[in-house]
Order: C-alpha cells, then sequence, then structure tokens
C-alpha cells in the first residue's frame, strides 16, 4: 500500500512497520517534489515525517485531537488527511493553505500561524472534553523553537497544576528558524544526552506496574529509587517538576522506538510530555546541510538545492539592516533584537559585525519589546526588527512598558502589507491601527528604500518610541553605499499638485498612485500625490495646503482601512472642518489568504487599474453631485 492509496489515517493504521516506512519514504518525496516546484515549509515537515504517521498510527483521529504548533510542520499531515490530490496547490491562490485550516479538513482541530499557541488550546479542548464528560484525547505537538515563548509556559504551568490528562510532544530538532537559543534550549541538549535516564526509568516504571499493592514497602523503595535515578541522570527534570510524566529522549525517525512510547502515553491518565528528537530536513541532503536556509525556502532544483530566483535588488530588510550596520558604526549605543528571526529580519549581517550588540531573544516578542524598553532606560538605543504580523503579540509591551514610559525604542516593523503565500495569520495589515491609538508612538513609512534609510537614521535621533514600516520584498534598489538623505521628521512630500483630486499614499504604494495619476492626467483630470511618510505626527500643515488646493482627497495604504492612515486624515480633516470630499482606499475587514500579493491588490482595487478606475468614477460622481447642488 503507498501513499497515492491512502486517503485516511484508518489507513496508516493497518500497515506494518516496513509498509510505514515505505510510506514515509514516499511522503518525503512529495513534500520534496512539490515545495521545489512552489516553495513552503520543507525543512521542519521533512523532520515530522515519522512522527507524523506514527501519531495517527497511534490515535483514533480526527476522534482524537491533534494539535499543531504553527502548522508550518504539517505537510505529512495534510497529505495523511485527504489532500494529496489538492497537496500541488499548497500556499497557492485558490489552493490549500501552508498552515492548518479547520474549514480544509476535520482532522486540523487548530488553526495557526504564530508559535506556540498549542498548548493552551490543546489545554483548553481537553479540559472542554473533561467537563463535558467526553472521551478522547489531546496530543499537542510543539517544536523547541515554539518553548521558547512565554505563552507556551504560561500553559505548562497551568496544565501542571490543573493534572489534565494530555499529551505534550516536544519535537526537538534544536532549530528554530535560525539554531535555537537561550537557556531552555541548553537545558533540552542536556535532555538530550541523556538517554540514560529513559531507559533506567522505562525499566523501573516496568517493575512498578507489575507491583500490586499500592504503598506496599517494596513500591515506596522502587520510587524512591526512581527518583535518586531521576534526580542522578538529569538533576530533576522541569517537565517532571512541573507535574508532567515526561518520556525520553525518543529517535523520532524509528518507528520502533515512537510507536510504543505514544502508545503508552496514550494511556496515561495525566499530562505527559513525550521528548522526540527529529532532524530538520531529514531525508533531503540540501536541507539537512543548511536546514536555516530551507526552513521556508522558495522554489528550488532538486538535485542541486539550488533556489531558482531572477536576480533582484536588495530587499527592505537587507537594506534596513545593513543602513542599521553604518549608523551603528557612529553610534555605539545601536543594539538590535530579533525575536527568533535574525534571517528573516537580516539582522545575521548586523550580528556578523556587532556580536555583542545584536540579541536573539528566541520566540519571545514580548519580552523583546520589555527588554528593548530595559535598554533603552539605562541609555541604550535598541531596535527591535519584527515583521507586522509578529508585533501583534507585543502589544501590552508596547503599550505599557514602551510607550508609557516614552522610551526611545525603534520598531523596524519588517513585512508591513500583504505578504503573500503566508496568507491569513501573516498579513502585515493591523498595525497601524494598533499602534496609533498609543500616546508618544511614532509612525513612519518611506516610499522607497532610500527613504527607509533616511527614516531610520531620523528614527535614532527621536526621544519617543517609532515604529519604522517597511515592506516584504525589494525597493527601488538605490545603491546601499550612497549618503543616506536626511528626511525632516514628520514632513510628508507634495511631489505633484492638482485641483480635481489629491491622492495621498503611505509607504511604497505611492508608485501605483504615481503610475495611476499619470493615466488620470492623460485622460484630462488634475490630480495631485503626496507622500504622507508619517501617520503620527500627522503633517497637518501639508494637509491644510493641500486641502485648500484641491477638490477632494483619495487616502491609499496597503492597510486595513479600519484605524489605518486614512482612518487618521479623517480624524484631522473632521477636527479642522475641512469640508473637500474624503475617501480612503485600502484594504477590507476581512482576512486575506494566502495568494500572490498582485492578485489582492488587484482584487481591492489598489493596482493601478484599480486606483484610475476608482477615482475616475468618484471624480465623475462628485462633479455630478456639485453640479446637481447648483442647480
Ligand atoms: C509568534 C511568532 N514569532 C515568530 C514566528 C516565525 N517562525 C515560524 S516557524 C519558527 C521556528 C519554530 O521553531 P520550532 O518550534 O522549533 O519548529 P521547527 O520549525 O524547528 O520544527 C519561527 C520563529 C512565528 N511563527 N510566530
Amino acid at each position: 500500500m503507498g501513499l497515492n492509496s491512502m486517503t485516511l489515517p484508518e489507513d496508516v493504521r493497518k500497515l506494518t512497520i516496513a509498509q510505514l516506512e515505505r510510506l514515509s519514504k514516499e511522503i518525503r518525496q512529495a513534500i520534496i517534489e512539490t515545495t521545489a516546484r512552489s516553495g513552503g515549509h520543507i525543512g521542519a515537515s521533512l523532520g515530522t515525517v515519522e512522527l507524523t504517521v506514527a501519531l495517527h498510527r497511534v490515535y483514533n483521529t480526527p476522534h482524537d485531537k491533534l494539535v499543531w504548533d504553527i502548522g508550518h510542520q504539517a505537510y505529512a499531515h495534510k497529505l495523511l488527511t485527504g489532500r494529496l490530490g489538492s497537496f500541488a496547490s499548497i500556499r497557492q491562490l485558490g489552493g490549500i493553505s501552508g498552515f492548518l485550516k479547520r474549514r480544509e479538513s476535520e482532522y486540523d482541530t487548530w488553526e495557526a500561524g504564530h508559535a506556540s499557541t498549542s498548548l493552551s488550546a490543546a489545554l483548553g479542548m481537553a479540559k472542554a472534553r473533561d467537563l463535558l464528560k467526553q472521551d478522547y484525547r489531546v496530543v499537542a505537538v510543539i517544536g523547541d523553537g515554539a518553548l521558547t515563548a512565554g505563552m507556551a509556559w504560561e500553559a505548562l504551568n497551568q496544565i501542571g497544576h490543573l493534572k489534565t490528562p494530555m499529551v505534550v510532544v516536544v519535537n526537538d530538532n534544536s532549530m528554530s528558524i535560525a539554531p535555537n537559543v537561550g537557556a531552555f534550549s541548553r537545558y533540552l541538549t542536556d535532555l538530550r544526552s541523556a538517554p540514560a535516564y529513559y531507559r533506567l526509568k522505562q525499566e523501573v516504571e516496568s517493575l512498578l506496574d507489575g507491583i500490586p499493592v499500592f504503598g506496599s514497602p517494596i513500591k515506596r523503595t522502587v520510587e524512591r529509587l526512581k527518583d535518586l535515578a531521576h534526580y542522578a541522570m538529569v538533576a530533576g527534570n522541569v517537565f517532571e517538576e512541573l507535574g508532567f510524566r515526561y518520556f525520553g529522549p525518543v529517535d523520532g525517525h524509528s518507528f520502533d522506538d515512537l510507536i510504543p512510547v505514544l502508545a503508552h502515553a496514550r494511556d496515561v491518565q495525566e499530562p505527559v510530555v513525550i521528548h522526540v528528537i527529529t532532524q530538520k530536513g531529514k531525508g533531503y541532503r540540501p536541507a539537512e546541510e543548511n536546514p536555516g536556509v530551507f526552513h521556508g525556502p522558495g522554489p528550488f532544483e532538486i538535485d542541486s538545492g539550488r533556489f531558482i530566483k531572477s536576480p533582484e535588488p536588495p530587499s527592505y530588510s537587507q537594506v534596513f539592516s545593513e543602513t542599521l550596520s553604518q549608523l551603528a558604526e557612529q553610534q555605539p549605543n545601536i543594539v538590535a533584537i530579533t525575536a527568533a528571526m535574525p534571517d528573516g529580519t537580516k539582522l545575521d549581517k548586523f550580528a556578523e559585525k556587532y556580536p555583542d550588540r545584536c540579541f536573539d531573544v528566541g520566540i519571545a516578542e514580548q519580552h523583546a519589546a520589555t527588554f528593548a524598553a530595559g535598554l533603552a532606560l539605562a541609555g541604550m538605543r535598541p531596535v527591535f526588527a519584527v515583521y507586522s504580523t509578529f508585533l501583534q503579540r507585543a502589544y501590552d509591551q508596547l503599550v505599557h512598558d514602551v510607550c508609557h514610559q516614552d522610551l526611545p525604542v525603534i520598531f523596524a516593523v519588517d513585512r508591513a502589507g500583504l505578504v503573500g503565500a503566508d496568507g491569513a495569520t501573516h498579513q502585515g495589515v493591523f498595525d497601524i491601527s494598533f499602534l496609533r491609538t498609543v500616546p508618544n508612538m511614532e509612525i513612519a513609512m518611506g516610499k522607497d528604500d532610500r527613504e527607509l534609510r533616511g527614516l531610520l537614521a531620523g528614527a535614532l535621533e527621536r526621544p519617543h518610541p517609532v515604529a519604522l514600516r517597511y515592506p516584504r520584498g525589494s525597493g527601488q534598489g538605490y545603491p546601499i553605499t550612497d549618503p543616506i538623505i536626511p528626511i525632516t521628521w514628520g514632513r510628508g512630500e507634495w511631489s505633484h499638485q492638482g485641483t480635481d483630486l489629491t491622492l495621498i499614499t503611505f509607504g511604497p504604494i505611492y508608485f501605483t498612485a504615481l503610475a495611476a495619476r499619470d493615466v488620470l492626467e492623460s485622460r484630462g483630470f488634475s490630480v495631485g500625490l503626496v507622500n504622507a511618510r508619517f501617520v503620527k505626527p500627522l503633517d497637518v500643515e501639508l494637509l491644510e495646503k493641500v486641502a485648500i488646493n484641491t477638490g477632494a482627497i483619495m487616502t491609499i495604504e496597503e492597510h486595513v482601512v479600519a484605524g489605518g492612515f486614512g482612518s487618521a486624515v479623517n480624524e484631522w480633516a473632521s477636527g479642522a472642518h475641512v469640508t473637500i470630499p474624503i475617501r480612503n482606499e485600502g484594504l477590507p475587514d476581512e482576512f486575506i489568504d494566502h495568494g500572490p500579493v498582485s492578485y489582492f491588490l488587484n482584487l481591492y482595487g489598489l493596482d493601478t487599474d484599480g486606483l484610475v478606475r476608482k477615482a475616475e468614477s468618484w471624480i465623475g460622481e462628485l462633479k455630478t453631485l456639485s453640479a446637481s447642488r447648483e442647480r
């Protein structure tokens, strides 16, 4: 029986170990071939093939609930739960998601994209099961990287306290996206290197199972022995101290090891941690050798592992990191922080130059923000580079620790805007709304890479918190060796005047508006254009001049309209008694799925044609309206 005849986990339950091994090979092949074509989370998914097969084999899914942390490692789960036929469409427009989606399958019990939510969700399910007197098992699979987040520990704390029966599989590959960091990661390494503990404990436990009378002297002696072994081997296993039964370390690529442990844990009426050791990228040499690069790459050649990429100008992230390095030469108090994203934010390059001034704190955005606050308070200039979507997690820290104390922390908000294939959980389209409401926060976004550099230099001079946004992808490709052109803080750029309508843009969407303006002008309209650069402080002087000079204002942003840049303009206009019509263009009040950014910009009328269409019809409506008023 091969993968093609395997439609559901119940088919897996009939297989022998040899057949499971063959099946795993085929799953690996499917993952490699598909991600080579369209990119995706190959490394983590190759690492969990045997674990996934074993989980579906031992547990009665979907009756038993399998909760995957993040969901990027669950490609084998998708292949085994009815999505073999649609697997080639993963992460593509209209295709299946790169993460788990409840609407895709009843085997997807939980949706994520952000790390470290699985344990809380699984405990919620297990507790509901007990309260409703239902009968199913709950298993959460969480990576060692995801275990660096506070949220995971908040859940462990409660699970250990409630003693709710459930299984936590710690999928330990010693990697986050980059090599995992921190004291707990070091602790897992210690556990990994104490395999004797697992064997000894198993032997002691099987001995215990054979002793019928509870509390007999012999059992007490053995229990003491077990305790001693425990302390001798790992000097107090933290999971056991927290109230879990610990099994491990287990070879996560061996069915002979995995299946008995999973089966044993299934029937334990207490919380259990199974510590499974896997290899990221397992079975595909380039990914094994370069797990960081193969965490979530774009398309690649299978034979060589070479990426298929057309040359592009340096990405905004590269420009940011390189500029920060340049500025750090003159300003010794600049320090950089990343929450487990040194490659994505390109701070790895900064770290090469300034190893003592760059901190990877793990998947710990909340801690990163408050750590930055402490650094700022004590005289440093911290720059926390974080994707817009992950900044969401640090909101209270940003409000309460940074802005409330008005500390000069810079949030370098990367991936601001639509992100493409990662989809709904990763779109950077809410941050203006949630940042704009917080006192002391300043928010800027340049129209291109050159402005990013000027704004970064300016932000480092500010005595307040600054959120400096920039999108995924590349800018205009200005040489990074050019001198930085300073930008007057709080000032926008009125690049074109126009009497019918003025387009006011925030960010690189300026260039789309510029192209739309050219078309509109060629059709006889007089259209102005402003590159706002700042949402906060808003350049009200400029806005006042524009309002006097033009017939209407259209704000344009790649962000939700609700609470975004346009809302800030509306608030100013209502307070300033501006009477010209204002219309806000941006993204709708909905979660936007995976697919090319260009597709969604077109769908929501934020590409050149869309803006032309909207502007033309709106000017027409306004003219009709004013003509009917005059009559
Ligand atoms: C809150 C949050 N921050 C950052 C990320 C980006 N991210 C995706 S996967 C990953 C590494 C996860 O490591 P681990 O849990 O060990 O899983 P592995 O990929 O090694 O299987 C990171 C940092 C995220 N998904 N969520």
